[in-house]
């Protein structure tokens, strides 16, 4: 195999890899997100984002920059203690989603919501997302872990 045809398959290659990206940040605002139930298995502990108190009432704020080409967000809301009730707004580039509740990932008495986040067009709007942590019913001071990964 010549060095030429060499040369010309990595040129097709990076054509092909750089092609979507450019696609899906042009129709990154105008895209719906996805919003499925996410695998709680999976989180990983090295990337906790935040560790918090929350009283009634309260809310948190997080914000995470999210990369053009992102094609899936998880998000992991653990509080633990059913008999207190949080709630997960999501502020992204393309629109405020939420709330989100202990049910919305299809285990309701968890204390606990993990969501799978997916862009209609194959990825996430880029840009800062803000997460929103309420205290929808909470006696007392209640703790909790938030990752986005
Ligand atoms: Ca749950």
């Amino acid at each position: 195999m010549s060095v030429y045809r060499n040369a010309l398959f990595i040129l097709i290659g990076a054509a092909l890899l750089l092609a979507p990206v450019v696609s899906a940040q042009q129709a990154d605002q105008n895209q719906t997100i996805i919003v499925v139930p996410g695998d709680g298995s999976k989180s990983p502990v090295y990337s906790i984002l935040a560790y918090d108190t929350i009283v009634q009432g309260e809310t948190d704020y997080f914000t995470k920059y999210v990369q053009p080409g992102t094609s899936q967000l998880t998000l992991d809301l653990n509080w633990g203690n059913a008999a207190n009730s949080l709630s997960l707004w999501v502020n992204t580039p393309a629109g405020l989603y939420g709330p989100y509740y202990d049910s919305s990932d299809g285990i309701p008495t968890n204390g606990r919501i993990v969501l799978a986040m997916s862009g209609s067009g194959g990825s996430l709007p880029a840009g800062t997302w803000e997460f929103r942590v309420y205290g929808d019913s909470v006696s007392n001071v209640e703790d909790y872990t938030f990752v986005a990964y």
